[in-house]
């Protein structure tokens, strides 16, 4: 593990270099020009996008708390969902979005948001649902995750990526409280895994014969507030958070590793988001953005042959910076490049990024005022 990080340290130490768009990858490789169709339109900071059957999305949107459907050739409508029971503020509301990979028969998916606690407080949970039609409505299935903290809503991840094994990822956020990330106690400024049936936490965690109900669930820590996950063809599964003033990071998980973030006392957000002074091991980000951030948020691996040199790129979209990179990482994950195509920072803040079957991949927009939109993108053919 050891010369991999030093190899890491480097490539965050050249990142500012590639903000100017270097060529990212070999001289053979040709980078198609990007068709990008405004797919929906008329939502407000919508927060995720997941396909379903059929070639229907589902879409949550953050503050408004609404869920809508989309189906090919149709307008949006709006699913009956028990908005009521989401607790909005700040940047926390409806947020994450998973389909389950068995949706064509068991028709569930699950969604990351704040919630409403028995003694008047909230919190941030993760919930499974049942989708059913005429009319289409969430039918509620259980709570997976309660007790994810929340203070205003301001760092309130919250990110969910089912891998490939069925094993679901939650990514959260630190809820602006300094001791949460380096709290193995805490839900907050984690990664936490969790099987996606019964809620129970992973077997494969590190801390799984904790003691602590919190704790089983960790899988890594020391987060500031995740933004984006999203697994690689070779299984490993990456994160995006968002740095204070300088350096955002992209991440590659591995269980039991710390982060680095720990802002005390208080919430001191001057020290930097990877803490080697802490005691033992930090893992350094496998790309850092130096100063100033970007607010990088959501991410996939682009797929599929017809992306020519972008294949295997993890495509990260910015809310500051108005853009969607491609960012290079080599097999041993270490940082080569990135690309930065014109024709995906002409639309504003940009939050999050899905996979379609096909590979193509789907943008949402995060201005507000009800101009946002699902972008779809793919190469020009
Ligand atoms: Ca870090
Ligand atoms: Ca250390």
């Amino acid at each position: 593990m050891r010369p991999i990080l030093l190899g890491v340290a480097a490539a965050v130490g050249a990142a500012a270099l590639t903000l100017t768009s270097v060529p990212a990858s070999s001289a053979a490789a040709s980078y198609p020009t990007l068709k990008v169709t405004r797919v929906v339109g008329g939502l407000d900071i919508p927060w995720d996008v997941k396909p379903i059957t059929r070639g229907r999305l589902l879409i949550t949107e953050r503050s408004t708390k609404r869920l809508f459907l989309w189906t090919p050739g149709h307008r949006k409508q709006r699913v009956r969902f028990p908005a009521a029971s989401v607790w909005a503020g700040g940047e926390t509301g409806l947020m994450g979005l998973a389909v389950d990979p068995g949706f064509r028969k068991n028709k569930r998916f699950y969604t990351c948001q704040g919630g409403h606690t028995a003694g008047g407080g909230h919190d941030v949970r993760v919930m499974a649902w049942r989708f059913a039609k005429n009319p289409a409505r969430a039918v509620f299935v259980r709570r997976l995750l309660t007790g994810i903290p929340s203070t205003t809503g301001q760092h309130g991840g919250c990110r969910l990526l089912i891998a490939s094994n069925g094993t679901m990822f939650v990514g959260t956020g630190d809820a602006a409280t300094g001791t949460n990330p380096r709290n193995l106690d805490s839900l907050g400024g984690k990664t936490l895994r969790l099987n996606r049936f019964t809620g129970a936490p992973s077997k494969l965690n590190p801390y799984y014969t904790s003691s602590n109900r919190n704790r089983r669930y960790v899988t890594s820590y020391g987060h500031r507030n995740v933004q984006g996950l999203a697994q690689r063809y070779d299984g490993t599964v990456w994160s995006a958070e968002h740095g204070p003033d300088r350096d955002d990071e992209i991440n590659r998980l591995v269980d039991g590793g710390d982060y680095g973030w720990n802002p005390v006392p208080g919430y001191n957000q001057g020290v930097p988001m990877t803490d080697q002074s802490l005691p033992g091991t930090q893992v350094n980000a496998r790309w850092s953005s130096g100063a100033p951030t970007l607010a990088t948020s959501g991410i996939a691996w682009v797929r599929g042959a017809q992306w020519q040199g972008y294949r295997g790129f993890l495509a990260v979209a910015a809310l500051k910076a108005s853009k969607l990179m491609f960012m290079h990482f080599d097999k041993g994950g270490a940082f080569v490049g990135m690309r930065t195509p014109p024709a995906l920072t002409r639309y504003g803040r940009l939050r999050s990024v899905t996979n379609l079957p096909n590979g193509d991949l789907l943008v949402t927009t995060s201005n507000g005022g009800g101009t946002d939109s699902v972008l779809r993108v793919h190469p020009n053919r």
